[in-house]
Parts: C-alpha cells; structure tokens; sequence
C-alpha cells in the first residue's frame, strides 16, 4: 500500500543567474521592491542593514533552487537518512559561508562593490545565530556544513530560541548579560513552513483500553498541546549543488489553547495565557553543564524530540503507510549529548501509541536507530530529572521508560545472577528519597552506538563512566575525535593565508584537508616563511585594532599575542593562566626583564549566569589588567584583556592572528576542545595538557612542535587523594610571590577580600581542577614559548608545521567517520562532482 504523493507541476521558471550583475538586480528587487528602502535614501547604518538583509533573500533564492533539486534527488534515490538532534546549533554568520559554498564570493565582491557596497562591511551587519553556548553547538554547525559537503542526506533538527545566548557586557569588571533579540530585524535565512505544524502533548494522565484487535494499548488524555512550527534554515555544501536542511522549532499555541476555561468576559486573559505555550521556544539556557531540574529545560527537550521524530513519521507514513518493516534500515538519530535523548522514549510512544506496533517491534526500530554522543565526563554535568516532573509532565513517556528499564534489567539480571549492586548502578530510575531519571543510561540503553569525542575522553568513557556498560555490550563504544569545518574555520575566516597555501600546493586541500601535509617542506622555505609571518602579523594587527575599539586596550604592536578563549569553567583553568601573567607581572615589578618577551594576553568568554566562581574569575582577569595595563613599568612588556561578548564571529576573528593557544584544561575533564584545532588550522602554536584532542594534536604535528606541560589524566587520578597544594607553593617562590601578592589585595584595594575564594579554592586540597600542581610546569613551558619567540623564523617554521598537520581535525574527517562506522549513508553525489 504505497501511496506516492502526487507530483507538483513542474518548474518552469529559468534558473537563477549566478552572476555578479544578476546578483546585484535581485538585491535591488528586494531592497526597492520588498523591503520599501527608497532608491534615493541615503547610505546610513540602517539602509545598509536592509542591503545585507536584501543580499541575503537573493542568496536564498539561489539556496533554494538547488535545495529543491537535492530534495528531488534524494527522493529519487530513496536511500538511508541521518537526523542530528540536537537542543544546540551555533551557527555563527551565514552570508559569507553562503558565498563561499556557492563559490560566489569574488563575484558578489566585485558586483556589490560597483553599487557602492561593501561585501565586509555588510558582512557585519548580521547577527551571529548563537543558539548554542560553545562547543557543542558550535560542533553540530559544522558537522551540518561537512555532510552536506559530503553530499549525505542528513538532517539538522533543533529549537528556534526568540533569544539566543546572552550578550555579554562587562560592567566594572563584571559580567553583565544581556539578552540576544538575533531576530530583531529579521533572518533572511530560512522559510517557514506552516503547513507541516505538530502537536506536542504536555501533562495529563494516561489510560489503558483494548483496541478492536482485542491488544491492550494506552493512550495519554486530558493533555494540554502546543504546537511546534519549523523553520527551514539551509545549509548548503561546499562547491557541490548540495543544500541540506536545518529544521528549527518554534512553539506556539494550539487555536483552542485554554479557551475553553475561560468564559467570554475573560477573552483577553485566554489570550494572555497563549503566552505559556511559547516561552517553550523563548531562550536557550546558557549553561555549558546541566541546570538540574528545571521543569521549562525538560518541557523543551521533549518539544524537540516529539516534534522531529513526529515529522520524520509522518514523511515515511506518506510513502511507505503504516508498514514499518523496513524504517530502522532507512533511518538513524543521532544524539548530541544527553540532551534530545527523551527520543528514545518518545519514538517508543509513537509507535506504539500512535501507530499500533508491538513492543518488540517498536524496540527493534528504536534500538537501532539510536545513536549517542556523549561530550563530557564531569559528574556533575550528567542529566538526571526528578521522576515525580517526569510524571506530571510527561506521564505516558515516564510509563515507557520504566518498562524499557524493567526490560533491560531483567536481561542484566539473567546475564549476572545476585549482583544486585550492578543492577542499581546500570538502572535507568536512580533510587533514593527523591528518585531520579538518569538520561545517559536512557541514551546508551536505547542506542546502537555510543561514542565519545576524543581518544582519551572514549577511553575514559569505557574505562570509568560507562564502565558496566561497556563490559555489557563493548561493540557498541567507539570514538569519533572531533573536528571542525575548514571552510569557515579557514577559507573564509582566513583568505589571504590560504590564497598563499594554494599558490605552493595548489588547491586540493580544498576538498580534502589532509593534503596540506604538503605544505611541510615549505617550513624550511625562508621566503615562504617570509610570506607566512607578513598575513599572520596582518592578521594580527587588524585583531588588536578590534581589540583596542572595543575595549579601549592599546596591546602591544608585534608582541606574542597568547590567547585563552572559551567558556569560562574550573575545569579549563583560566585563573592557571591569570596566575602566570600575575607572576609576568611580579617579574618586570621586581627588575626580572633582562630576557623579557613583550606578550598580549587575551581572554575572552562567557561564564554561565549562576555560576559564581566563573564570574569571579572574570573580574580577577579584568582587575589584574586594569592594573598591569595601568601601570607604567609594563609599557612595551605585558598587556592584558578580557575582550567582551566571546562567540562565533569573534573566533573567526581571533584565531587567524594568535600566536598562543591555551588548552590548559585539568588533564581528563575536557572531552576533546574544538577551539584548539581552529587555532592549530590557522598555524597558532599549542600549549596545552594532555588532554581531550590535544593529544591527538601533539601527535600529529610532533612533539617537537608542541608545548606540553602538566600532570596527565592518570597521575591527577592519583595524586587525587593526597593532594596537598601546599607543597607546590613552598616549592615554587614564585607562586609563592604571586599568591602573596593576590592575599595582600594588590588587585582588590577598594575591595578587600574580593579574590579570597579564588586563593582559597586553589589552596584547597579537594581543589577538584589542582591548578597549583600544574602552575611550575606551565611557567617553564611559558618559558620555552617566549624563548622561541625570540627566535622568529624557527617560530614561523613550527607555525606551518601546524597548519600542514591540522588536516585531520577536519570535520569531514569526522563526519566520513561517522558514516562510514554509524550511519552508513550513501551520498548525493559522488565526490567531487556536482548536483545539477
Ligand atoms: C544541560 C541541561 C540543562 C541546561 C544546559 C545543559 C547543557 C548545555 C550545553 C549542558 C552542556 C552543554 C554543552 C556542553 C559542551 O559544549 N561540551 C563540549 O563539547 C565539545 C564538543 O564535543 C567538546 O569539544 C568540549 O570538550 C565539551 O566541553
């Protein structure tokens, strides 16, 4: 019983020209025609808004052209589809990524620029589509950008928050949010698509009848639905016709929302009331680890789950009716983190419930198109929802989980008679005066394949937190190190650096990124260096000239410019690094600067709202650079900032003129860092820990060519549970000297005590992150990096060797990974050809 949908009419309409002077003609149609600007108005701040805006729908006129011709192919071929759930996609800027996978971007440069526009400057009038708080989110952007240059058939779904992450202000040396109105003047990115709306059930009871087959089956009553609108946003590969889709949803109220509690006087109040069915989709919560418990967290994570396995139901009810015999072959969820992981139970429900399969039946399909990415260790950070918000929000999926648990136990059980301690440990309902679903247990339950996200980190994974599981089901771990995209993190963020790499080795490494290996022997190359170190001090330049705009910070021209920027977390150990420009500090006061190395430091980073500690520590690095900045002797020496508002098109700015990377994380507690391997790309030099994918890093590009420091994750296990902080500082004068320094308030005068929690926590024994056991390690390796500084042209050596060897921290890398061990996808088109 196939019922294929019937055709539309064909298009007849020409195609699009991809040319400058057709380009620039529909930009003027939408910015006369469709936006009213006045041909006459004036150039100000607002028309060239409207330009970008303009700009951006002629661009998506052409998005959509081939969007239709790759959704006609993939119906055409009818192959096997990947979906990436995920609460999280940091998207960053769309205009210049568009162009330069529609390979327009001279065109458009040159046409924009006979009307008098810049493509830069406009450039900069959009805002960055920050839904997502760092890492993650800014992983599944690019693993989008990767398949759909890959050509795969793959699938983003995820939440239109009306405010994305806080903009960050600082207000006196503190952290100040504001919120992210990005759709404040409209998205030129997507379309919405109001006709493919879905119903996601809230609160309730459940009841259970027997259906005409004489089978018991439940149904879930009296609920209070919302409705789930998607927007498409499109995400085009690069150089290949391909445009994937990125679904996006937006509550909104059902038409009968709560009218019928109130009577007729009351209508303005009914009205009213529509509004809590959209706060669902309001903000993005801006925790990189888990907000415990929060009932609006959960309701959102169910909306995603629902709404995109409901959609994904519905296009294979379309084609194939009510026949599901073949959709686990045909379909494969993955899940970004614990996050979206309810799909587990929610596509249970609505094969059971809603479309009448038997368990066993159901649990196949689930079970084999589940797939799980875990991206942290930390303890503290695994997502558990009290059972009692479960039942009262979600009572039909909380009776499915206890029966996947009651199930998946008793098979424990069979396989490990009288271990009743595994049982309670490996249990997706955590016992205890408040009980608890423990969702990474759902996750790798329900799941084919679970991987972590660096070598170490899956290690660590199998070895310790999934310890029982992995001796349960050891097929079913493996590892995907992370990657990120180099045609943002490169070809766009850096142009002038890789128009230089192709003029040496041409452009291959444009379609595959291991191919800059080749640019290794240009290392010994001293022209070539020449050239290398002119962009990178371009780069460099234009960056403190941002720096100095922003903040008012005059860095010093030319100076190594050491960078540490991300979320500010314990764990990534910014206060390690603000200990060590302290102690730079302490050396030019105290006359140390016969062999002083000039250096910027630059932080940058959000701390999650309610975190304390975190927001401390963005005082402490602002208060020591107000007065390191302030004080003479430091002049041409050592400046310091804490650049505002850390996100996406600030990276893309920062990492192609920084010399320094930090990746100091505490050795085990970063699953793998994605900012290391931009910095690494665009030939910035590490210093880091034996941690997350900086070790895969090290190993790639040498040992000789990174600069290692610290403890590993084995020796912080064990010097764990004799850690006496103490002793680091008595055997290092000086840390000593700059704890001293921190104690008297030589940072604080108007604010006594005002850093005593940060002394305090790194003098703690149980100080879970051991700042001050790695401190000596990483002032002699910070040593070694002013040394080689000193000595340009063999710096400029190990720069190349960085950027020739970050080929495999492509997220095509990645991404061929994932298919070719997870999802086994066939492409679009094959490599290196085009679709249309
Ligand atoms: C969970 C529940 C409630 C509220 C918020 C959250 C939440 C949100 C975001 C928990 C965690 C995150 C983000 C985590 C994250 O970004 N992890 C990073 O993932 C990167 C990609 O794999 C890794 O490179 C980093 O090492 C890891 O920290």
């Amino acid at each position: 019983m196939n019922r294929k949908r019937s055709k539309n009419s064909e298009c007849i309409l020409p195609d699009l020209a991809m040319d400058g002077e057709g380009l620039c003609r529909d930009t003027q149609h939408y910015l006369f025609r469709t936006l009213g600007v006045p041909s006459a108005a004036p150039q100000s701040e607002s028309v060239s808004g409207s330009v970008y805006t303009a700009l951006g729908m002629a661009l998506r006129d052409r998005l959509v052209e081939r969007w239709n011709r790759t959704e006609e192919k993939r119906l055409a071929t009818q192959g096997k589809r990947a979906f990436y759930l995920s609460l999280e996609f940091l998207l960053g800027r769309s205009l210049h990524n568009t162009l330069l996978n529609l390979e327009l971007e001279e065109v458009a440069q040159s046409a924009l620029s006979e009307q008098g526009w810049e493509l830069a400057e406009l450039a900069e009038k959009e805002a960055d589509a920050g839904l997502g708080n760092g890492g993650l989110g800014r992983l599944a952007a690019c693993f989008l950008d990767s398949c759909a240059s890959l050509a795969l058939p793959v699938t983003g779904y995820g939440i239109r928050y009306a405010y994305g992450m806080f903009r960050q202000e600082i207000r006196a040396g503190e952290q100040v949010e504001e919120p992210d109105h990005w759709l404040k003047n409209g998205y030129p990115w997507e379309l919405k698509r109001p006709h493919r709306v879905r119903h996601i059930p809230y609160g309730g009871h459940t009841e259970s009848y027997v259906d005409t087959a004489g089978r018991q089956r439940f149904r879930w009553v009296g609920t209070h639905d919302v409705l789930a609108v998607p927007y498409d946003i499109p995400i085009p590969g690069y150089a290949n016709g391909v445009v994937n889709t990125l679904r996006l949803w937006r509550a909104a109220a059902t038409d009968v929302f709560d009218l019928g509690e109130f009577n007729a006087g009351a209508y303005p109040e009914a009205v009213a009331a529509k509004n809590a069915a959209e706060h669902i989709s309001m903000v993005l919560y801006p925790n990189d680890s888990s907000e415990n418990g929060k009932e609006l967290r959960l309701r959102q994570q169910y909306f995603l789950a629902s709404a995109s396995l409901q959609d994904v139901l519905a296009d294979w009810v379309d084609l194939h009716g009510e026949d599901f015999s073949d959709f686990a072959a045909q379909h494969v969820f993955q899940l970004n983190d614990t996050h979206p992981s309810i799909s587990v139970a929610e596509l249970m429900r609505l094969l059971l419930d809603e479309h009448g399969l038997d368990w066993d039946a159901a649990w196949a399909i689930t079970s084999n198109t589940m797939a799980y990415t875990n991206h942290t260790l930390l303890p503290e950070a695994l997502e558990r929802w009290p059972l009692r918000l479960f039942r009262q929000l979600l009572p039909r999926v909380l009776e499915i989980i206890y029966e996947i648990n009651a199930r998946f136990l008793r098979e424990v059980a069979r396989k490990n008679p009288g271990d009743s301690a595994l049982l309670s440990r490996v249990s997706v309902i955590e016992e205890g005066p408040e009980p608890m679903v423990r969702m990474a247990n759902l996750a790798v339950v329900g799941s084919f394949s679970v991987n972590g996200v660096a070598a170490l980190h899956t290690e660590l994974l199998r070895r310790e937190l999934f310890h029982d599981f992995s001796q349960l089901w050891p097929q079913r771990f493996n590892n995907k190190t992370n990657g990120v995209t180099p045609r943002r993190w490169l070809q766009s963020a850096n142009p002038e650096l890789c128009k230089l790499i192709s003029s040496k080795i041409g452009t291959a490494w444009q379609q595959d990124l291991a191919a800059l290996q080749d640019l290794a022997p240009f290392a010994d190359d001293s022209r070539f260096r020449k050239s290398w170190g002119k962009i990178r001090a371009d780069n460099k330049e234009r960056l403190l000239a941002l720096i100095a705009r922003q903040t008012g910070v005059q860095m010093i021209p030319g100076a190594l410019l050491d960078t540490q920027v991300k979320r500010i977390h314990e764990y990534k150990r910014q206060l390690l690094n603000a200990l060590h420009v302290v102690h730079l500090y302490d050396r030019i006061k105290r006359g140390d600067i016969a062999d002083f190395t000039p250096r910027n430091v630059l932080f940058a980073g959000k701390a999650a709202p309610g975190y304390f500690m975190a927001k401390r520590i963005i005082r402490f690095i602002n208060e020591i650079a107000r007065t390191i900045n302030g004080d003479p002797d430091t002049q041409g020496l050592l400046r310091v900032v804490f650049l505002p508002d850390y996100r996406v098109s600030l990276m893309e700015k920062i990492c192609t003129g920084t010399d320094l990377s930090e990746q100091i994380s505490t050795a085990g507690k970063e699953a793998s860092g994605t900012g290391n391997m931009k910095f690494m790309m665009n030939g910035a030099l590490t210093i880091g820990t034996l941690d997350g994918a900086n070790i895969e890093i090290r190993e790639a590009v040498g040992a000789e060519h990174f600069f290692l420091f610290g403890l590993n994750a084995e020796e912080v296990a064990h010097l764990r549970a004799q850690y006496q902080p103490q002793h680091f500082v008595d055997a290092d004068m000086d840390l000593e000297r700059v704890l001293h320094l921190l104690r008297s308030g030589y940072f604080n005068p108007y604010d006594f005590g005002l850093f005593d929690c940060l002394l305090d926590a790194v003098l703690s024994p149980y100080d879970p992150w051991m700042v001050l056991a790695d401190f000596s390690s990483y002032k002699q390796k910070q040593q070694e990096v002013a040394e080689l500084w000193r000595d340009q042209q063999e710096w400029l050596r190990f720069s190349i060797r960085n950027t020739a060897a970050s080929g495999v921290f492509s997220s095509d890398r990645t991404i061929r990974e994932y298919n070719d061990e997870i999802w086994h996808l066939t492409p679009l088109v094959a490599a290196g050809s085009s679709l249309g």
